[in-house]
């Protein structure tokens, strides 16, 4: 397929205002009929022919303006439906398609999940149910009329409100009528039939309105729902508090579905869950999982306003939408959680989703300016780089700022299908500030280097820092510019304390402003009148998504972790003290030498321990060391993903050995029994708890294995029992097969646990693991046709077990590689996403790095392959 390109795109050349939909469900025949309302698009080319876009349909007729047309005068094919010499004025052109939802394996378009009906249209569904012009900036009104089996789909909901329904006389089928007020493009069509039941409950905006909530489930699963029901209220509460949008329907429905390649969708007034981000039940989900539902629901209703009222001009602009709500929903759970926790938990995932991405051959911009399938673009640079950026507005700008911008943006743009061009403009037009270069961040790609060197002078009591940046080479961007930087500092005194910020270089309105902005390629800043040698606190909050060297010295870094007030920076000197020790130790163990020293480490973990004021979500946080992939991609080449677990697991032992009293402590000070609830609080004292057990356990201190073990007989909720059974799995190998087994016992029924079951096999970094995972796509549990079962086993195994699935004899490769092109076939994007896991191959020692690179070209010369999985395996080969 050609590149698709933003410099070429041109409004389109026909508007449709209208869409009227007739979808006569049935299992392998479906039929669709569409009225479409045209008129030419003054904006547009004129006397251009109507193309209308399709995916593999089935045309069966169409007329235009209630006449059929002369075969001369448009052509049809499964892809395209093209008419020429149209008249230029208003035309209604009718058509209908046929589909067969039960072979729909893609889940894009209409398909089947279970014995329901649904749809997933974004970024370009729509097309695989009917021929239209299938792009963001065509924005029409919709009025669906779902009919069905009544035994079948007793319920059928569309977008909008409900208008009308009743049986169809004489038959053993009933309707229902949809209409959808606002104009929306087709992305954000849906539609649902299927035998569901519902909770419901009302809400009252802000105005005195009344709007139905309702979220339906699978029969019997109406007692999971309710969490999600709650954390749907307090977002639509929390975006009239703090962004003044209020919601615009009578109902707001949400249908979660076992089969779905996304987390969720916002589709207007009908958002459609992968059922894992819905259900959830203290015996079944654990606090995780409730964190991620609250976000989640939480993110899909926010795009109601910022993705829905003003939506993408063309796809390049996604992360408008995405990274703005992703923003969005970070804030909101900040703000019923903790934030510096949330912030914590957030960067932990941009660097080990976004910054690995940002530094491998699939680097791209937040905005790319080019894409072959857009589908393998839902990445975690639009997603979450698109919210830092968000974030280092808010930060530049102020809240004030920031709120007036968002402000002007809902007013200016209600309605329209915009661009990153148009969101700017408005924050530069409320607030004055000129945002050209922070512009860079949208197109460059590649995670900023900043480096920082201070010199103290005693005499003249100054504090100067030299910062400056760098951005290396990325696919297709050769060279780099500077980009703004905005970071947060402070100045601790020796006692710990806050030294007041006084910029001998600044201009009077920023003389004592803690925020630093550099745009060059490098700056000096000073601090003048200081008491004494101040400890430099820099990024604070991750101010700015960077790669932060600094010259602050171990015990500088002891001290930050000790007193440092801004509580993410506490955290990430104990993490840049763990990340030094594991990186040389990981070279360290290659050469057959002695690990390095991990005594600041220690001491560091052990003062946050110690500090019993603190959140103890924070304190687990703080116990938990970089993951495999992040040592990986701090070491950067050469990597052995065996020394690099080897010397994580070592450290691992050596924590739970040393800091034995204490966590012993820790745990039985928070092992009391309690009604399980999954508020913040009470999970940050069970993932402390745990976090414990955890490092006791691999250390085999403390009677670790044995609390384990008693864990996890006694545990009344999900959260306990399933830390308790990862331990054991990775710490108890004699303890495994038994938990593992009667784990299977208990939940076998739930397709949600035991894909935590698989995960955990997943896991194991030992060489068996890739006979277990074999065997266990032959288990019953496990279907390839269900993208949760898929990503919880091979998924999880691919991206997040790194030293068996580089295995130095490739045999791991090879069974990824096998099982993507199996996939391919039936779910492309599926395969596309797994594939991904590919992406930091360059980085890995030659044995490794031969055998990622063999497998990859084989992928690459198989035959029929998806646009999904050729796009990215050329670009990993790129
Ligand atoms: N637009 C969805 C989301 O991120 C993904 N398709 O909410
Ligand atoms: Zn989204």
């Amino acid at each position: 397929s050609q590149p698709v390109r933003l410099a070429d795109y041109r409004p389109p050349e026909w508007l449709v205002d209208t869409v009227e939909l007739d979808v006569c469900l049935h299992p392998t025949a479906t039929s669709v009929r569409s009225k479409l309302t045209l008129r030419p698009n003054p904006e547009g080319q004129a006397g251009a022919p109507l193309v209308l876009d399709g995916d593999e349909l089935a045309f069966v007729s169409f007329t235009l303006d209630g006449a059929p047309l002369d075969p001369s005068g448009y052509a049809v094919s499964p892809t395209a439906l093209t008419i020429k010499n149209l008249p230029a004025r208003p035309l209604v052109l009718e058509i209908e398609t046929l589909l067969n939802p039960s072979a729909n394996t893609k889940l894009m378009g209409l398909y089947r999940s279970g014995k329901s009906y649904c749809t997933q249209c974004e970024a370009e569904g729509f097309r695989r149910i009917t021929y239209f012009p299938d792009r963001p900036d065509v924005l029409s009104i919709y009025t669906t009329r779902i009919e069905a089996d009544v035994m079948e789909a007793p319920v059928l909901l569309g977008n909008g409100n409900p208008v009308e329904s009743g049986p169809v006389a004489g038959t053993s089928r009933h309707y229902a009528v949809w209409h959808d007020p606002w104009p929306k493009p087709c992305y954000l069509f849906a539609l649902v039939g299927g035998a569901l039941d519902r909770i419901v409950e009302p809400f009252t905006t802000a105005s005195g309105r009344t709007v139905e909530l309702g979220i339906y489930v699978e029969p019997g699963k109406t007692d999971r729902a309710s969490y999600a029901m709650d954390a749907l209220k307090r977002s639509m509460r929390w975006d009239e508090e703090t962004f003044g949008c209020e919601y615009d329907l009578d109902v707001f429905n949400i249908v979660a579905v076992a089969d779905f390649n996304m987390g969720a969708m916002e589709n207007k007034g009908l958002n459609i869950f992968n059922d894992k981000y819905i259900l959830a039940t203290p015996e079944t989900a654990t606090d995780v999982d409730y964190a991620r539902i609250e976000g989640i629901i939480a993110h899909e209703y926010f795009h109601n306003w910022t993705g829905n009222r003003i939506t993408c001009r063309d796809w390049f602009q996604l992360c408008l939408k995405e990274g703005l709500t992703v923003f969005r929903d970070q804030e909101f759970s900040s703000d019923e959680r903790s934030r510096p926790v949330k912030r914590i938990d957030d960067v932990r995932v941009l660097k080990s989703h976004q910054f690995a991405e940002d530094s491998g051959p699939l680097a791209h911009s937040v905005r790319p300016d080019t894409y072959r399938e857009i589908n393998n673009f839902y990445t975690a640079t639009v997603y979450e780089k698109g919210a830092e950026i968000i974030r280092m507005l808010k930060t530049l700008l102020g809240s004030q700022g920031f709120r007036a911008g968002m402000d002007l943006y809902f007013e200016r743009h209600d309605g329209d299908a915009a661009t990153v061009e148009d969101f700017l403009t408005c924050f530069s037009d409320a607030t004055g500030a000129d945002l050209r270069h922070f512009t860079r961040w949208y197109s460059q790609a590649g995670t900023p280097r900043v480096n920082v060197e201070t010199r103290w002078d005693k005499t003249a009591r100054t504090f100067a820092l030299d910062i400056s940046q760098q951005t290396l080479p990325t696919p297709g961007q050769p060279v780099k510019q500077t980009l703004t930087i905005p970071l947060v500092v402070g100045l601790l005194g020796p006692d710990g304390s806050e030294l007041p910020l006084i910029r001998s270089d600044a201009t009077s309105n920023e003389r004592s402003s803690g925020i630093l902005v550099l745009e060059g390629e490098r700056a000096c800043f000073t601090f003048a009148d200081l008491p004494a040698r101040p400890i430099l606190s820099i990024n604070r909050g991750f101010s700015a998504p960077i790669e932060l060297r600094t010259d602050l010295s171990t015990e500088d870094l002891l001290f930050l972790a000790r007193h440092d007030s801004d509580a993410f920076n506490r955290f990430d000197a104990a993490q840049t003290l763990a990340m030094g020790y594991l990186v040389a130790t990981a070279a360290a163990l290659r050469e057959g030498k002695a690990p390095a020293d991990p005594n600041a480490l220690v001491a560091a973990v052990d003062s946050v321990l110690a500090d019993h004021s603190l959140d103890a979500a924070f304190v687990a946080q703080a116990l938990s060391l970089p993951s495999e992939n992040d040592i990986a991609r701090e070491i950067g080449h050469d990597v052995d993903p065996d020394a690099v677990a080897a010397a994580r697991k070592g450290l691992r032992q050596v924590l739970g050995g040393r800091l034995a009293p204490a966590l012993i402590a820790a745990y039985e000070r928070l092992a009391i029994p309690e009604p399980y609830a999954p508020d913040a609080v009470s999970a940050g004292r069970r993932a402390l708890k745990n976090g414990a057990l955890d490092l006791l356990a691999t250390a085999r201190a403390g009677d670790g294995i044995a609390r384990t073990v008693a864990l996890y007989r006694t545990a009344d909720n999900m959260t306990d029992r399933l830390a308790a059974l990862t331990i054991l799995t990775h710490a108890a190998p004699q303890e495994r097969e038994a938990a593992l087994e009667d784990f299977y016992a208990r939940y076998h029924d739930d397709p949600l646990v035991v894909d935590k079951w698989l995960t955990l096999q997943a896991l194991i970094a030992e060489p068996e693991t890739l006979d277990r995972i074999r065997t266990l796509t032959r288990h019953p549990a496990f279907s390839m046709g269900n993208p949760n079962r898929v990503r919880s086993l091979i998924g999880a195994f691919a991206a997040v077990n790194p030293s068996q699935m580089h295995r130095p004899d490739g045999q791991a490769h090879a069974f990824v590689a096998d099982t993507i092109l199996v996939l391919d076939r039936s779910n492309p994007q599926l395969a596309a996403r797994i594939l991904g896991s590919f992406r930091s191959w360059r980085q890995l020692e030659t044995v490794r790095r031969t055998s990622a690179e063999n497998t990859l070209r084989r992928i690459a010369q198989a035959d029929n392959l998806s646009s999904d999985v050729s796009d990215i395996v050329m670009r990993a080969l790129g």
